[in-house]
């Protein structure tokens, strides 16, 4: 039914979309506004790392299937996975979303279907059918009327767990919502190409919102357990035994502390539905506002055990956002350990195992090193593991013994 589908925004979702489609025997056109991006990805390579991506990707411009370019083409199929990042007032800037838009309106034809799968404020798919058909008067939108339209436009939300997308991809249910007539029935006979998961048909600000309530949640249960580390660091007492013993019962399911949320999503996404109802969210706000404390309080406890030696080493696992990805966007991992170069803590010894040099906000600071976990431990006064890394296994308990330790994951509980 669809033979073939133009991605717009070749990033951590359009791409993996993209390599699953064109496996599954559509002809994919991949599109994206940085051209270092498209000239990668038509030499069959990944321009990031995410677990299976790689090998997709070669596989799948090696069989003629995915192709890169810099505008959209003519196709059956459109799905936009563009950035829709948090703006200085904390509202979405849409201005992508627009952009991808107005160059895929220019190639629209009637039977075609435009779906949004960035996570987008309630209300965006609508306004995104009024761009389309205010650059396309020729054709009818659902936005227009109860009928079916010439195109017909959904959101599909992305819900892909960095780390495991090759896999979420294929297997997660997802969330299908219709701007009007037949919208989102076609758009489920697109994801059905390549998704063993369920499709659940619903309306598209439905669909938002859902999308935004499943990272808000994440949000609201992690904040929830970063406060009660702080209230257990009170007590002195380990917040790791508590959430072990709490966990028990048998209708408890606390997260994990950790040093702050990072990540472009669950740090983000709830100030959507903020923006939209701030008045009806206080809880939304606020778990926000704890998790966006993290860091700072990480960093205090840090100094404060760094302080009691002189002339400290201090040994930083992990930069990235989270485990075993190479993602060091919005880190609160990057942060701490930037912070604690530029307060000239130490000399800090920083692991990294999935990046081959420092990002330049630490390099420049010359009181940071980029070394393996093992010579950092071994050289350490203090060692402070900000990222639950599967490499960080290597590293011995008895090689922590009379350091002080600093785990900001439970890792080592
Ligand atoms: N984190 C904790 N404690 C925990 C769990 C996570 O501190 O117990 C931290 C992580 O270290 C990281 C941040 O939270 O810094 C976010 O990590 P994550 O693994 O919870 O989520 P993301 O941002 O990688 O992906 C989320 C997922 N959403 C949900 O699980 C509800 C994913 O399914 C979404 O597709 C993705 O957001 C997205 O793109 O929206």
């Amino acid at each position: 039914m669809f033979s073939s589908v133009c991605v717009a925004g070749l990033g951590y979702i359009g791409l993996p979309t993209a390599v699953a489609l064109a496996t599954n025997g559509i002809d994919v056109i991949g599109v994206d506004v940085n051209p270092a991006t498209v000239e990668l990805i038509n030499s069959g390579r990944a321009p990031f790392v995410e677990p299976d991506l790689a090998v997709a990707v070669s596989g799948a411009v090696a069989m003629g299937r995915l192709r890169a370019t810099g505008t959209p083409e003519p196709a059956d199929a459109f799905i936009i996975a563009v950035p829709t990042p948090l703006q200085e007032d904390r509202t979405a800037d849409l201005s992508y979303v627009r952009d991808a838009a107005v160059s895929v309106a220019a190639v629209l034809k009637a039977g075609d279907l435009v779906i949004l799968e960035s996570t987008s404020p309630p209300g965006t798919t609508v306004e995104l059918s009024r761009w389309l058909g205010k650059h396309r008067p020729d054709l009818t939108f659902p936005h227009q009327s109860g009928d079916t339209p010439d195109v017909r436009v959904a959101h599909c939300p992305e819900r892909v767990l960095p780390g495991r997308t090759m896999i979420e991809i294929a297997t997660n249910d997802r969330v299908v919502g219709g701007v009007g007539e037949g919208c989102a029935e076609r758009a489920r006979d697109l994801y059905e190409v390549f998704t063993q998961g369920e499709c659940l048909l619903t309306d598209a600000t439905t669909a938002e919102m859902a999308k935004l309530s499943e990272n808000a949640f994440r949000d609201v249960n992690i904040a929830f357990a970063n406060e009660i580390s702080m209230v257990c660091d009170h007590l002195g007492i380990d917040a790791g035994d508590v959430i072990a013993l709490a966990n028990r019962h048998p209708r408890v399911d606390i997260l994990r502390p950790g040093p702050g949320v990072g990540g472009h999503c669950i740090a983000v996404d709830p100030w959507f539905i903020v923006g939209t109802a701030p008045r009806q969210s206080p809880l939304i706000r606020l778990a926000r506002e704890v998790n966006d404390a993290r860091p700072d309080y990480v960093l205090g406890e840090v100094v404060r055990t760094a302080e009691r030696f002189k002339d400290p080493v201090v040994a930083c696992l992990g930069l990235a956002f989270k485990a075993n990805i190479d993602d060091l966007r919005e880190s609160p991992a990057l942060h701490i350990v930037t912070r604690l170069a530029e307060q000239q803590v130490g000399h800090l010894l920083v692991v990294e195992p999935h990046i081959n040099e420092l990002p330049d906000s630490l390099a420049s600071t010359g009181t940071a090193a980029l070394v393996d976990a093992t010579t950092a431990v071994r050289d350490a006064d203090v060692v402070v593991l900000l990222v639950d890394h599967d490499a960080f296994r290597a590293v011995k308990r008895t090689a922590l013994r009379g350091k002080a330790v600093f785990d900001t994951r439970g890792f080592w509980h």
